[in-house]
């Protein structure tokens, strides 16, 4: 098994380029911020709840988010790899992540850092929100959303360098562009992908 994690601020694409990864490899893709999304919509009491959470622009809990991911691992035993898509937000999320993995005799190959300077990731995001009308994405939400990602995510970044995993990418660029970048870090990694 292949397992990565696409990780990076809000907006800078994670949700994006794990679409056309997906098409390029023969990764599951799990994203929590979508996971999120159907349970809100379809008024379940953890979409309820999440809702609220997410609409002030702070990290749904963490026992939510590794219960989600934690099935549906177990609902995909075999495949032939995964893509974390917006998970690990926390330290803990990782290091539930890595156990869980482990319990499957497999773990985290690489993680997939996007880098894009904040103005830019304001502005991508206000721009989404105009088309997609996603609550999260207006100014004050938005501003509330890096603050938590400075405060609780970035830290995720080192446990992954320590781990020697962490594979930095430029995020800035054509959509198409960003997705080559990505792919060559992941496939630089031809000893470990060979298979993918
Ligand atoms: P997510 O759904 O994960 O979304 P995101 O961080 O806002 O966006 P992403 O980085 O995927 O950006 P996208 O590709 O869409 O999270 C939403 C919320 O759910 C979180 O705030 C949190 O509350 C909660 N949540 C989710 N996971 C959690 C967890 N593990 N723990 C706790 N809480 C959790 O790109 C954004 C926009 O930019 C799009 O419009 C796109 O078209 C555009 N774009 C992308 N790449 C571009 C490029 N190269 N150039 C120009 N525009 C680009």
């Amino acid at each position: 098994m292949v397992n990565i994690v696409l990780f990076g601020p809000p907006g800078s694409g994670k949700g994006t380029q794990s679409a056309l990864l997906v098409e390029h490899y023969r990764f599951v893709h799990l994203s929590t911020g979508d996971m999120l999304r159907e349970a809100i919509a379809a008024k379940t009491p953890l979409g309820l709840k999440a809702k609220e959470v997410i609409e002030q622009g702070k990290l749904v809990s963490d026992d939510i988010v590794i219960g989600m991911i934690e099935n549906r691992v177990e609902e995909n035993v075999g495949v032939f790899g995964f893509i974390f898509d917006g998970f690990p937000r926390t330290i803990a999320q990782a290091e539930a992540l890595d156990d869980m993995l482990e319990r499957h005799s497999t773990f985290i190959a690489d993680c997939v850092s996007l880098q894009v300077p904040f103005d830019l990731l304001k502005e991508r995001l206000l721009e989404r929100g105009k088309a997609s009308g996603r609550s999260d994405d207006n100014e004050e939400t938005i501003s509330k959303r890096i603050h938590e990602y400075l405060d609780k995510t970035a830290p995720v970044a080192d446990y992954y360098a320590k781990q020697s995993k962490l594979r930095e990418v430029d995020g800035v660029g054509e959509i198409e562009e960003v997705n080559q970048r990505i792919k060559a870090a992941i496939d630089a990694d031809t000893e470990h992908h060979q298979n993918i």
